[in-house]
C-alpha cells in the first residue's frame, strides 16, 4: 500500500456519469468480514488473497465509518490536522481497516461489468480474486474498477484495505470527524460489449425553447436512440443539438422534468432531463433569464449513530425538511453528496453548489507553505477529483456551479481545476470562495461571514477597488453570494433580517448559504441510561475543536432548532402586511418564477379565548418581483377590537413532493394581545408588620433586606438584579476582538453581590434601595424597588443606574427569582409559542401561549442561555397540584423559567448535565443583549449591543 503518492487512485475506469444503466445490477452492501490493524505494520500481508485466513476476524456492516460500529474511535477537528503538516507523509500510527466479502453473480455480470465503489473513506486498495484491481482515493468521489474477466458464478473474493490516512488526506481537511471506512455503497454493475459508458445531457432554455444535446460513450452513435416522448422528440442524434420547442423550464421553485430516453440495442437508460440555462447578466445571477436568490444551507452528510453512512430516508426526508423551511439552495459543503441527494434535489427543487471533495485548512497554520493547491505534485490528484464531481454529477439540472473546494488556500492547481471544468462544461458557473481577492478564475465573488454593511457595500458596488485595473473591472462583473453566513452555533443565529434585507435589495446580491444545515452530535449514553450528543474532545482526541462541529439549523436527530424557524420567517418568499384598518392585504411575491398560483390564503382572528372566525381568501396573481394591494373581506375589518390578532397565511393549495395541502409558507399578523389588569388603579394600603415579616398586599417582605419572602402564600426569594446569562457559543466568540461572554467575566457579572441600601415604607407602599458589585472592583448599580399594593395585587416599580466606570456590555437587565419547583404549568400572553432574543425570535407570533417550564428549555447540546420569551404583557406560573399561581403583566417584558440556576446552565457541558436543584428559577427581563453569529462571524449589531446603561420599568404581581 503506497500511501505517499500525491497522485490520485489508480487502476480505474475514466469517470462517467450516474445514472442507472438499465442492466443488472448486484448490491453488495451487507455484512463485510473486518478487521482493525493499528497501523500498516501491524497488518499482515495477503489480504487479497483468495486463501487468506479471515476466520478470526469480526464483522462490520458496509457501507458504515468504522468507528461508529466500535472499531476505534471518532475524532474532530475543524482547522488543525490531527497529524503533522508534513506532506505527503502521515504517521505511521494510521488505522487500517480491512473488509472482505464472499459473494455469487448470475451469469448477466460475466459477459463484462463494473465494480463501483460511491465513497471510500480514505484510502483504499482493492483485490478481486486475489488481483489487485487497483486503489482508490477521494473519499467522496466515485471509483469503478473493469472486473468482468474477473469474476465466476461462484464465491467471488473481494478484498479492500482500508487506510484512514494517507497523503490524500491533506486534501481532506473538512470540518467535521476523522471518520474512515466504506460509508457509501459498493455495487457490481453489469456492463457487457457495447454497454453506453457515458451521458452528457446538455438542456438549456432561452425565450421559452428548449435546447437539447446529448453526448454519448460507448456504442457507436448510430446505435444510440435518444427520444424524449413528452416533446415528441424521437431519434435524436447524439452529439447533435436540437430545439425542441416550447418546454417548461426547470427552476427550484417549479422542478420541471422531463423523461429522456437513452437507447441502445443492449439497454435503455431513463434520465430526468431539466431544461434550464445560468447566466450572469449586469453582476447578477439568472436562471433561465430570471434573476434568483439563494436561500441556501450548507449540507454536511451526518449521522447521529451511523457518521458519514446516511440511511437514505435520512437524508431525503432532511431535504423535505429544507423545502418545509423555504430553503431553496444548497452548498454542498464540502465535498459531493451522495448521488441520489442531487436527484431528490432535482425533483424537490433546489439549487445546487456542488463542492468538490478538497480541503488543505490546516495549512494556515504553517502560513501555507507547501500547500498541495500550489504544489505540482498534487496537480492531478486535484484534477481527477474535479473531473470526478463534474463528471459524476454533470447531468443534474439542480447543479448550477461547480465548486472546486472550501478553504483550500490559493494556487495553480486550482485554477488549472476552473479551467478544466469551464472546457468541460461553460453551462455552469466555477465557485470558489477562496479566489475572492483577484476573482481571476472564477464567475462568481463569493465570501464567508462577511459582515451585513461590507455586504451591503459590495451591493452597491462600492467595494474597495482592486490594485489591479483588469482583475478590479471582471470582480466588480461578478454577482456576489455569501457561502457561509449566519454560523447557527447554539442559541442563534441572530441578525439574519438584516443579510435578508440586504439581499433583496441589491441586484448584485444573490443570497446566501447558512452555515451550516446539521449538526454533527454523536450519540452517547450517560452512566444512568440517558441519551445525550457528543462532540469533540468526548472521544480522548489529543488535538480537537469541542462543540465548533455543534453548528447546525438542526440537531443531530433532524429536529429543528428555533434558528431554522427564524430562517423559514426571514427568508420567505412573499411578504405580507395588513393595513392599520385590516380592510388590506398588501403581498410582495419574492419568488423567482412562481406567480403564487400554487399558493392559497388564509385568515383567521384570534382573542385569549380561541379563535374567533377565520375563512379563506381569494387566491391572488402576482408576478414575480411585483407587489399587488388586495381587499379583505368586510368581515376581517369588523371583527377587528384591542385584544385581537389578525393573522393572514400563504399555504399550499395542494400538496406537493415535500408539504401538505395547507402547508404555511408565509404569513403576517396585525392587532395585539393587551390584557386587562384588574387591580390597576385601585386604592393603595400602606405596609404594614405581621407575618414575621412586612406586610404589603399579598407580599411579605424580609424588613431588613427588602426582599420577597412569601407572594400570595408561595414562599419566594428575589428580586436580585441580573445582568448576566449563561454564555452562548455566540456570546463566547471573540471573532471582533474580545468576546462579550469575556467582557462579562471580567466585569463580574456573574458574581455580583448586593448590599441593602435602605428599606422605606410608607403610606404609598415600600421603597428598597440596593446596590449590586462585584469583588474587587468599585463599579455598581443602584437598583430601587418601590413596591406598592393595590386590592387584588402587588405593583413594582425599578429603577437600575450604573455606578462607576463601566464600559462593555451586559447580557440583560431583569430581575431573578427562586420559586417553589411545584410550579410547573406556565401560560403568557406576548409572542411565541417559541424563544425570542433581539436579533432572534423573527418566527414567533402574537398570541396567547402554554407550556410546561420544562418544555420552554431549549436542549441544545452544549447547554447555553435558551427559551426566554419576549414581547409578553403577561405571564402565569401554576402549581396543578394545589392551583397556586403567581401572575406577572408589564408593558412588554421577558422571561425565562427554568429548574436549574444560570450557573449550572453554564457550568453544564452536555445536556446530561443539567438537573434540577428543586427550585423554579424565574427571571423577568426588561432588556436582553442581542446574540449574533460571533461565534464564527459578527456580533450582534449596535442596535442589538446592550450597553450599560439606566433603566426603569414596572410590573404588576397577583
Ligand atoms: C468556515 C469553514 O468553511 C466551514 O467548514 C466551517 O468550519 C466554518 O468555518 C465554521 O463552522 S472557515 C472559517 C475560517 C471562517
Amino acid at each position: 500500500m503506497n500511501l505517499r503518492s500525491a497522485g490520485p487512485g489508480t487502476g480505474g475506469i475514466a469517470p462517467r456519469a450516474r445514472f442507472d444503466s438499465g442492466l443488472p445490477e448486484l448490491s453488495l452492501d451487507g455484512d463485510w468480514r473486518f478487521q482493525l490493524w493499528p497501523s500498516l505494520d501491524a497488518a499482515p500481508g495477503g489480504v487479497g488473497a483468495e486463501d487468506f485466513d479471515d476466520s478470526g476476524w469480526g464483522s462490520i456492516p458496509v457501507p458504515s465509518s468504522w468507528p461508529m460500529h466500535g472499531h476505534g474511535q471518532p475524532a474532530y477537528t475543524n482547522v488543525v490536522y490531527p497529524f503533522p503538516v508534513d506532506p505527503p507523509f502521515v504517521p505511521d500510527a494510521n488505522p487500517i481497516g480491512d473488509h472482505r466479502l464472499r459473494f455469487d453473480v448470475a451469469p448477466e455480470f460475466l459477459n463484462g461489468a463494473l465494480l463501483r465503489f460511491d465513497g471510500v473513506d480514505s484510502a483504499a486498495t482493492v483485490w478481486l480474486n486475489g488481483r489487485l484491481l487497483g486503489t482508490t482515493r477521494g473519499s467522496r468521489l466515485p471509483t469503478e474498477f473493469e472486473v468482468g474477466n474477473l469474476l465466476r458464478e461462484r464465491d467471488n473474493v473481494l478484498a479492500v484495505r482500508v487506510a484512514q490516512f494517507s497523503a490524500a488526506s491533506y486534501l481532506e481537511d473538512q470540518d467535521m470527524w476523522w471518520l474512515p471506512g466504506i460509508f457509501r455503497s459498493v455495487t457490481l454493475l453489469a456492463h457487457p460489449a457495447g454497454a453506453l459508458r457515458d451521458i452528457f445531457v446538455r438542456a438549456g432554455y432561452r425565450d421559452g425553447r428548449g435546447e437539447l444535446r446529448v453526448e454519448v460513450d460507448g456504442p457507436d452513435a448510430g446505435q444510440v436512440r435518444v427520444s424524449v416522448p413528452d416533446l415528441d422528440v424521437h431519434d435524436l442524434v447524439p452529439g447533435t443539438t436540437l430545439d425542441v420547442g416550447p418546454v417548461r423550464p426547470w427552476s427550484a421553485e417549479r422542478p420541471a422534468l422531463y423523461d429522456l430516453i437513452v437507447s441502445t440495442p443492449v439497454q435503455s437508460v431513463r434520465l430526468r432531463a431539466g431544461f434550464r440555462t445560468v447566466t450572469v447578466d449586469g453582476a447578477q445571477i439568472r436562471i433561465n433569464g430570471n434573476p434568483v436568490l439563494f436561500r441556501g444551507v450548507n449540507r454536511h452528510e451526518h449521522h447521529p449513530d451511523f457518521g458519514r453512512a446516511v440511511p437514505a430516508q435520512t437524508a431525503l426526508a432532511e431535504l423535505r425538511l429544507m423545502k418545509q423551511h423555504n430553503v431553496n439552495a444548497i452548498r454542498t459543503s464540502h465535498y459531493p453528496p451522495h448521488p441520489d441527494v442531487l436527484s431528490w434535489a432535482d425533483e424537490l427543487g433546489f439549487y445546487v453548489i456542488d463542492e468538490c471533495d478538497l480541503e488543505t485548512h490546516g495549512f494556515t497554520f504553517v502560513e501555507w507553505r507547501n500547500n498541495p493547491s500550489d504544489d505540482p505534485a498534487y496537480r492531478e490528484a486535484l484534477l481527477d477529483r474535479m473531473a470526478r464531481m463534474v463528471e459524476r454529477d454533470k447531468n443534474h439540472p439542480c447543479v448550477v456551479m461547480w465548486s472546486l473546494g472550501n478553504e483550500a488556500g490559493e494556487g495553480g492547481n486550482l485554477a488549472a481545476m476552473a479551467q478544466w471544468s469551464k472546457n468541460r462544461d461553460p453551462s455552469r458557473l466555477v465557485h470558489y470562495e477562496g479566489a475572492w481577492r483577484s476573482t481571476a478564475y472564477v464567475d462568481v465573488y463569493s465570501r464567508m461571514y462577511a459582515p451585513v454593511d461590507e455586504v451591503e457595500t459590495i451591493g452597491r458596488f462600492e467595494d474597495p477597488a482592486l490594485a489591479d485595473p483588469a482583475l478590479d473591472e471582471h470582480r466588480r462583473g461578478l454577482p456576489f453570494v455569501l457561502c457561509e453566513y449566519a454560523h447557527a452555533m447554539g442559541n442563534g443565529p441572530g441578525g439574519l433580517s438584516e443579510y435578508q434585507h440586504a439581499f433583496e435589495n441589491s441586484t448584485r446580491l444573490s443570497g446566501g448559504f447558512v452555515w451550516e444545515w446539521v449538526e454533527h452530535g454523536i450519540h452517547r449514553t450517560s452512566p444512568d441510561g440517558v441519551r445525550y450528543d457528543a462532540y469533540g474532545g468526548d472521544f480522548g482526541e489529543p488535538v480537537h475543536d469541542g462543540n465548533f462541529v455543534i453548528d447546525g439549523l438542526v440537531s443531530a436527530d433532524r429536529v429543528p432548532r428555533p434558528g431554522l424557524l427564524d430562517f423559514k420567517k426571514v427568508v420567505e418568499p412573499v411578504r405580507m402586511a395588513v393595513d392599520d384598518d385590516w380592510r388590506t392585504l398588501r403581498v410582495a411575491n419574492l419568488h423567482d418564477v412562481s406567480d403564487l398560483a400554487e399558493f392559497a390564503l388564509r385568515w383567521a382572528v384570534h382573542e385569549e379565548a380561541g379563535q374567533r372566525c377565520a375563512g379563506p381568501l381569494e387566491p391572488v396573481r402576482v408576478a414575480p418581483g411585483d407587489s399587488a394591494v388586495v381587499p379583505l373581506p368586510a368581515e376581517v375589518g369588523d371583527a377587528r377590537a384591542a385584544g385581537r390578532v389578525l393573522t393572514v397565511s400563504l399555504v399550499l393549495a395542494q400538496a406537493t413532493a415535500w408539504g401538505e395541502e395547507g402547508h404555511e409558507v408565509a404569513w403576517c399578523q396585525a392587532g395585539s394581545v393587551p390584557v386587562e389588569d384588574a387591580g390597576a388603579g385601585a386604592a393603595v394600603t400602606a405596609p404594614r408588620t405581621g407575618d414575621g415579616g412586612l406586610v404589603l398586599g399579598p407580599a411579605v417582605f424580609d424588613p431588613a433586606t427588602g426582599l420577597l419572602r412569601s407572594l400570595n402564600g408561595l414562599a419566594i426569594d428575589g428580586p436580585e438584579l441580573g445582568l448576566w446569562r449563561a454564555p452562548t457559543d455566540n456570546d463566547r466568540g471573540a471573532a471582533e476582538g474580545v468576546a462579550d461572554a469575556s467582557v462579562w467575566e471580567e466585569l463580574g457579572l456573574h458574581r455580583m453581590v448586593s448590599r441593602t441600601v435602605s428599606v422605606t415604607a410608607s403610606a404609598d407602599g415600600l421603597v428598597v434601595v440596593r446596590r449590586s458589585g462585584t469583588a474587587g472592583r468599585d463599579h455598581a448599580v443602584d437598583v430601587t424597588y418601590r413596591w406598592s399594593s393595590a386590592e387584588a395585587g402587588l405593583s413594582l416599580a425599578v429603577d437600575v443606574v450604573p455606578v462607576g466606570p463601566w464600559s462593555g456590555s451586559w447580557a440583560r437587565i431583569g430581575v431573578d427569582f427562586t420559586l417553589p419547583a411545584t410550579l410547573t404549568e406556565v401560560d403568557w400572553a406576548g409572542l411565541g409559542p417559541g424563544p425570542r432574543y433581539p436579533d432572534t425570535g423573527q418566527a414567533q407570533r402574537l398570541g396567547w401561549f402554554s407550556s410546561t417550564v420544562a418544555d420552554l428549555s431549549v436542549d441544545y447540546t452544549r447547554p447555553q442561555e435558551n427559551g426566554a420569551r419576549a414581547g409578553v404583557s403577561r405571564l402565569r406560573l401554576r402549581d396543578p397540584g394545589t392551583g397556586a399561581q403567581l401572575t406577572v403583566r408589564g408593558p412588554e417584558f421577558s422571561f425565562s423559567a427554568r429548574p436549574w440556576s444560570r450557573y449550572a446552565l453554564a457550568a453544564a457541558r452536555h445536556t446530561v448535565d443539567l438537573v434540577p436543584d428543586g427550585r423554579l428559577h424565574l427571571s423577568i427581563d426588561h432588556q436582553q443583549h442581542g446574540i449574533g453569529t460571533a461565534s464564527c462571524g459578527p456580533g450582534p449589531l449596535p442596535p442589538y449591543r446592550l450597553t450599560p446603561r439606566a433603566a426603569s420599568f414596572e410590573l404588576r404581581f397577583t
